[in-house]
């Protein structure tokens, strides 16, 4: 896949508000923030979207799940509630194609997105 912005922030040749990193993956503040929490999980491995995982990526998946729960909790807003949210492609709203894990929170998330 065609290197993102997100290799940058990885390899921190650009300034990023990063709260969590671990071998697997790292985690910053999104540029534009939709809500008062507004993370973004990424895995170091580039991924261009959830379609491209194989099954030996199944652990890593699901790592970024479990950080995106700790990362909820420290924030305080696992008890408020929180939505997780993986877009894909053109119609998911996808614009960086490194694959990417929202976390977002801190007030009341509409339903349906848009
Ligand atoms: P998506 O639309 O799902 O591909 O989300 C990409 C997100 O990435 C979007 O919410 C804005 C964020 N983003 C793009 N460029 C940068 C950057 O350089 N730094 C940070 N922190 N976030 C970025």
């Amino acid at each position: 896949m065609a290197e993102t912005i997100f290799s940058k922030i990885i390899r921190r040749e650009i300034p990023t508000d990063i709260v969590y990193e671990d071998a697997q993956c790292l985690a910053f503040r999104d540029i534009n923030p939709q809500a008062p929490t507004h993370i973004l999980i990424i895995p170091k491995e580039a991924l261009e979207g959830l379609q491209d995982a194989a099954p030996h990526h199944e652990q890593l998946l699901g790592h970024l799940l479990l950080v995106a729960g700790r990362l909820a909790e420290a924030e305080g807003i696992a008890g408020s509630g929180y939505r997780c949210v993986v877009n894909a492609g053109a119609d998911g709203g996808q614009t960086v194609f490194h694959l990417h894990l929202h976390l977002l929170g801190g007030r009341p998330l509409d339903w349906p997105p848009g």
